[in-house]
Formats: structure tokens, sequence, C-alpha cells
């Protein structure tokens, strides 16, 4: 059966997703601070090709042809992430007017197209200044945050409804205070864990400043990179490992968010490595959420392997499946598996796909762009989503990531999720054959 945007609920939000250090280039303009991307990426070895975000794809000068871009597509939702330093260079205290004017202008233009912004506060790029000050591993970074999501608040409160503290807060701990292959580049697991924390802290404080400084009907929530996980047979033992895992990718992240501390279990594993937790600090951060984001790319399969890490496992490469040029494997079922059960297990009062995509070797494509792959793994995924909302899940939304190819980390920008193609040479962009069809799914008249 063809897939069609009317089997969907017509309030269901259609958006794409961004972040600024991914796509906003002007490093260094209008009275930017850095950020620790900008320091990372300096680093010899940190980021393939020694690619930066100086430039990425120019967004801070082309928002306006941006937007056009996504009204074009049909879309009603956009989320973008603001920069820190570009609106704090010192990552407190005094706020930069044009830094700030720019995000006022993204959200009117957004506005004026009848897109809703939803705005992210924090995708990875930390002021280098309180990085020196030590960054999230010092608990004060967590109230620099509050004082920040005031400032916002104070300033497109009166425009924006949907705020998400944090993206992905396992990536800001582990990927750069464990694994350290991303900012700050720090190679320490109770550091990662600390770090995550004082991320979650930050979240706890910030939620009730942005719902008093916004307007009466903002939602505040906060996005998680989760991924299901499956036992690579069904031994007791590699059951046993998958749920420990369970324990390191997801459990760890939504048990305190929904008033459950830390899981037990996790917390033994990781010994005397957990994080100095305070008090209060709990209840703070498990603040209701007006919705949850999950962003999905993939499933992960485990087996017991005793003596590997924390956890005594491994992860299992599953052969003969698709697989993207992330390596990562193309498992849609994995999505609804995923979202059934963490509404089973926290009833979140309200679901979004706040990312989903992938990245394909787009380097042969010929002129008409026609990312088949891309394309493929939008619709599977859109069909779980279908299959999600027939079991009565408040699944409200669907964020494709991402509108543009763009800096991908310390994969630079060779690695492409984008529906839009961008020729980094001249800031020239072009529909794939994703885009379009994905544009051409949105346009069915909503009845
Ligand atoms: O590009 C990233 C994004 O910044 C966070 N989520 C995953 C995407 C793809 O790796």
């Amino acid at each position: 059966m063809p897939l069609t945007r009317d089997q969907f609920p017509p309030q269901f939000r259609w958006g794409s997703a961004t972040s600024s250090y991914q796509i906003e280039g002007a490093a260094h303009e209008d009275g930017k601070g850095l950020s620790i991307w900008d320091t990372f990426t300096r680093q010899p070895g940190t980021v393939k090709n020694a690619d930066h975000g100086d430039v990425a794809c120019d967004h801070y000068h082309r928002w306006e042809s941006d937007l056009d871009l996504m009204q074009d597509l049909g879309l009603d939702s956009y989320r973008f992430s603001v920069s820190w330093p570009r609106v704090l260079p010192w990552g407190t205290g005094k706020v930069n007017a044009k830094g700030l004017a720019f995000y006022d202008r993204l959200v009117d233009g957004l506005l004026a197209r009848d897109m809703t912004p939803f705005v992210t506060l924090y995708h990875w790029d930390l002021p280098q200044a309180l990085q020196d000050r030590g960054g999230w591993v010092n608990r004060d970074t967590a109230f620099r945050f509050a004082e920040y999501a005031e400032v916002l608040a104070r300033q497109l409160g009166d425009r924006v409804g949907h705020w998400i503290t944090h993206n992905e807060p396992f990536c800001t701990a582990i990927m750069g205070h464990q694994e350290g292959v991303h900012a700050p580049g720090i190679r320490d697991t109770h550091a990662a864990l600390q770090t995550l924390h004082h991320v979650y802290l930050s979240h706890g404080l910030a939620v009730p400043v942005l719902r008093e400084q916004s307007r009466t009907d903002t939602q505040v929530g906060i996005t998680l990179s989760l991924h299901p996980v499956y036992p690579a047979s069904d031994a007791p033992e590699d059951l046993q490992a998958a749920h420990r895992h369970d324990g390191f990718r997801n459990r760890w992240y939504l048990d305190p968010l929904f008033g459950q501390g830390y899981p037990q279990d996790t917390w033994e594993s990781y010994g005397p490595l957990v994080p100095h937790v305070q008090p209060e600090d709990l209840g703070i951060i498990a603040a209701p959420l007006d919705f949850l984001g999950v962003n999905y790319y993939f499933r992960e399969t485990v087996k017991h392997a005793p003596g590997q890490g924390h956890f005594d496992l491994e992860e299992v490469h599953v052969q003969g499946v698709k697989r993207t040029h992330f390596d990562w494997e193309v498992y849609p079922e994995g999505l609804t598996d995923l979202l059934t059960r963490v509404y089973e297990d926290y009833q979140p009062a309200r679901l979004l796909i706040t990312e989903n995509g992938s990245t394909f070797d787009d380097s042969a494509l010929d002129e008409k762009l026609m990312d088949h792959d891309r394309q493929q793994f939008f619709e599977a995924h859109l069909r779980e989503c279908l299959k999600v909302l027939e079991r009565g899940i408040p699944l409200e939304g669907y964020f494709a990531w991402s509108l543009l190819d763009n800096f991908e980390w310390a994969e630079g920008y060779d690695k492409r999720f984008g529906m839009v193609h961008v020729d980094f040479e001249t800031q020239e962009r072009r529909l794939k054959y994703s885009g379009r069809w994905f544009r051409d799914f949105l346009r069915v008249p909503v009845p």
C-alpha cells in the first residue's frame, strides 16, 4: 500500500532538524565567542580531513533561502539549535546582542512562513570559556546553563512554544568525555558520568525557567539518542548482556528524567566511577516534561563477553543486513520496538522523533541526485511511525535529519545526511531525490 500523508493525524508535525555548529558557519562573526568545537577541530587528528565548521553551510548568511527551501518542501516545523557562545561569548555575563538578534530573525522568519520553531539550547557547542573552567565536569556549568536558558526565553519566549534543553546527552558525556572522539576530547569514564549528571542537573534547572519566561502554552522537552538493544541469541547470558547494555545505552538516560534515579544495576557495574550526586539533584532532574524527543538511527545487538568493558559484553556486527555509509544497520522495525518500550516503561506525555535519517555515499550520484537508499530509509521509518500510532502511542511528529548535508562532527563533511545536497565549494543547494520524494509526500492535501 502506498504511503501517504493523510494516513497520519492531521496535526502530526513534519519538520527537519539541524544544529548550530553543523550548519551556521560565521564562527568568528558578530561577536561570537569560541565554542569547544572551534577549539577541538583545530587539534590535529580529531576530525577527518581536518574539516571544521568555520563556514559549514554558511546558514548564518543564507538562513532566509534555507527557510524558503523548507517551506517549499512543505515542512511545518523546524528544529534548530542555538549556539551558546554566539549569544553569550563568555558563557555567562554579557549578552552578545548581535548573536541573539540572529535567532530573533530566524524565529520571525519561521513564523512568517507558518513554520513552528523547536529550539534546542545545547547541541554540543559549549562556550570554550566555560570549558576553561572545567566544562560540564564542573557543577557550576549547570547553573550557567540555567542563566543562558533565561536569556533565550526572555528574548524568544513570546514566540517560541517548544524548547529542547539538550540534544543527545549520551554523546555529550560518552563521546565527548569517555571516548574522546568529540569535543572536548576527554577520555575518562568518571568525567563522562559526572558530565552527564551535570548536564541533567542543568536540564532540570532550565525546565522551570523556560516555562516561566515563555508563553503560557510552552512545551519543554529533551532529546535523547536511544537504541533498542537485542541479544545475539536466546541464551540466558546474552539476554542478560542485552539488559546490561540497555542500562548503559538507554536506562541511564531515561530513568533519572522520569523520577527513577540512576538504574541500580548499571550504577553497580560502574563501581567507583559513578558520579557525585547531591541529595537534591535527582528531584531537580525529574522536572516534569511536556514531551520526550527521540533520535533513532539504528539498533544494537550484543552478546555476553566476560571481561569486556564495564558490562561484560560486546557488540555483534549482524551479517547480511543493509548498512549506511556510517556502517549503521538499517533496522526500521527498531523504531516501533523502541517507542513502544519507552512509552510502556515511562509514559511520556508526548513523543516526537526529533531526528531520523541516514548517510549514504552520494559521491557517485549523477545530476539528478537519485539517492534511492535515503528515500527508502525515510519511507520505511515513516511506515513504522504509522505502526506506532496504531498502537495508541502519542507520537506527535517526525523531524528528518537533516535538511542539509552538513558538518558531521568527527567525520567532517565526508558523511552526508541531507535531503538537500550542498556543494561546499559554492554553497549551492540542490534537492536530492529523497527531498523531492518528501516534498511530494507532504503535498497530499491534509483533510
Ligand atoms: O549529525 C548528528 C547530530 O548532530 C546528532 N544526532 C546524530 C546525527 C547523525 O550522526
